[in-house]
């Protein structure tokens, strides 16, 4: 625990350059920037409102600063349980009440075992920097959950009234994290009594 906490907080050098005989290596830019977050609600003080603990990590937006913080850092199998990762569009905050956010919802999926949950989290984080959903403007990001009952994955996104896209991206990230288990859709408005579409193991 603190030694994820300690290597959040020292994140690597990026390496934006790479010197070669005479050339230089120029680094793979992504299309836009993403904020890694960290949060871990057990490190509160009791009483501490939710997102008290809740941090901006890292901003990258090359492929070789991606790699570097991913191998070093945020994979969820490393988590304390009740702690998450989120990997968000820079400048949206991993939170309801962020504008971006606020008319939102998410689709999740559990994980029983944290190498499954580190093989979907990457895949998500592969189709985020790689643009890869049809509807990329709609993605607010991902976050990875650890927690004592069931390990979680959850893909943020913004218009959850708009239903056609969000069965669209639905299915695509279905496809993307390659698993059995049903995948929900959830209003953040009403996160405890609304539970929208789910997609269970035999749709696409
Ligand atoms: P959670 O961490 O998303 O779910 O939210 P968890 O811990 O898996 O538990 P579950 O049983 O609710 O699924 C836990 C609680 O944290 C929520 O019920 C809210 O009280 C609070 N919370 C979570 N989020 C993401 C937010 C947020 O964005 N804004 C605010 N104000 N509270 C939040």
């Amino acid at each position: 625990m603190a030694e994820v906490e300690d290597e959040v907080a020292a994140p690597p050098e990026s390496t934006q350059e790479v010197e070669g005989g005479n050339a230089i290596r120029q680094p793979h830019n992504l299309e836009r920037k993403w904020t890694f977050w960290f949060d871990n609600p057990s490190k509160s003080k009791q009483g501490a409102a939710w997102g008290s603990s809740l941090r901006q990590v890292y901003t990258f937006d090359t492929v070789e600063e991606f790699w570097s913080l991913y191998d070093h850092i945020f994979r969820p199998s490393k988590l304390p349980a009740s702690a998450d990762f989120h990997c968000f569009r820079t400048g949206i905050e991993p939170k309801w009440e962020d504008p971006e956010c606020a008319n939102g919802g998410k689709w999740s999926v559990s994980s029983s075992r944290k190498s499954n949950l580190d093989a979907m989290w990457l895949e998500t984080l592969l189709a985020l920097i790689g643009e890869q959903f049809d509807d990329n403007e709609e993605i607010c990001g991902v976050v990875a959950s650890a927690r004592l009952r069931q390990d979680k994955l959850a893909l943020w996104t913004k218009t959850a009234s708009n239903e056609a896209v969000q069965m669209s991206i639905g299915r695509k990230w279905k496809e993307i994290i390659d698993t059995m288990e049903k995948i929900v859709y959830s209003y953040h408005e009403e996160d405890l009594d609304h539970v929208g579409p789910t997609m269970g193991p035999k749709s696409t």
